[in-house]
Formats: C-alpha cells, structure tokens, sequence
C-alpha cells in the first residue's frame, strides 16, 4: 500500500480526543496495518523541544504550535502521515482528509487515566472534558463537519473496529485518488 514514499497519494489522518482515550494504540496499529507513517505530537514536540513555556497549573510544557506546524509542512504535504494529539484546531485544515474524534465513557477514562499517574485538578479536567465533549466540538468548529467522526474506543473489540474501518476506508481514498 501507499507509503510516505511518494510512489501512491495517500490521505493524511487525525486522531485526536482527550488524554487517554487511545488514539496512540489506535494510531500505532493503524500505522502497521496501512503502511502510514504515525506521528505523535507530544513526542514529536519533546524531541524537538518544540515549547514555549511551562505551564505550571497543569504541570506541562506548553506547546509552541507555529513550530510543530513548521516541522510538519513538508512530510504533509506529502501525505500518508497519521497524526495524533489532545488538540485539532491548530493545525492547518487542509492538511487533514479525515478526523477520528475517539471517546470512551468516563468511568473508563477516570481508571486508564488514574493508571497513568493523573490525579487531582488534572485528572478532574481531562475527565470532565471527556464529558463535555470538548474535542468533538473542537473538531466540528476546526474541520468541514463531513469528514469528522467518533469513534468509540472503551473495549480491544471497538479498538479491532477501528483499526479495521480505517484501514478500509484508507485503502479505499487510494484507490479514488491515484
Ligand atoms: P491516548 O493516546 O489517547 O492518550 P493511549 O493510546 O495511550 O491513549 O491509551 C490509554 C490507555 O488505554 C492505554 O493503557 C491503552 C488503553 N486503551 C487504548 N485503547 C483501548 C481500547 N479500545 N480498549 C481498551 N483499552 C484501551
């Protein structure tokens, strides 16, 4: 299938959704199944110390979003790339075809979330963004509203799912498009 190496056009993806919903085991799985090459933002800004500050209230670098942007243009504008973070409305629109908006029920967020060391005001926070559904109307304010989805990501079977809808609807966008 169609790689990074410009011999097919391949669509560039967006994972986002709160902390913890499990776009990075999506997005890894993904990236093994379709032969897109996967891009975790946070890792990507920790390795190119891409911050601008440090925000004490949440106890985390703050992101230096021109950077990232910088950083990514050419490999985008080459597509095939599958993105994944807590955030969408920085990013350029046209670089995406298609957004995934995961989401899993609090009670699961709150134990995954507790699993990984959160507690207290942010712990609170991510749950309750999770609630509120802050993500999803992120996207649907950031991208046209028909090339953004939920996907429910509580179970290895919904993950299963996923993986298997994307990677179709991947091959698919291939198809059409070369
Ligand atoms: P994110 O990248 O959104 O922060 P993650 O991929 O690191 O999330 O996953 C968080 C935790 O949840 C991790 O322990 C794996 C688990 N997980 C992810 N997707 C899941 C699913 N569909 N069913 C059960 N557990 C899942």
């Amino acid at each position: 299938m169609a790689t990074e190496n410009g011999l097919k056009k391949a669509p560039n993806i967006l994972l986002t959704g709160t902390p913890g919903v499990g776009k990075t085991t999506l997005g890894k799985e993904l990236a093994e199944r379709t032969g897109l090459a996967f891009i975790n933002i946070s890792d990507l800004a920790k390795e190119g110390q891409l911050y601008e500050g440090y925000d004490e209230e949440y106890d985390c670098p703050v992101l230096d979003e021109d950077r990232v942007i910088d950083e990514l243009e050419d490999r985008m504008s080459g597509g095939g790339m599958i993105v994944d973070y807590h955030g969408c409305d920085f990013f350029p629109e046209r670089w995406f075809q298609i957004v995934f908006v995961l989401r899993t029920d609090n009670t699961l967020l709150y134990e995954r979330l507790e699993g990984r060391g959160y507690e207290g005001k942010k712990l609170q926070d991510n749950v309750q963004c999770e609630i509120f559904q802050t993500l999803y109307e992120e996207a649907l304010e950031s991208y046209k509203h028909d090339i953004v989805y939920q996907l429910p990501s509580n179970t290895p079977e919904d993950l299963e799912r996923n993986v298997d809808q994307i990677a179709q609807w991947t091959q698919q966008w291939i198809k059409d498009n070369n």
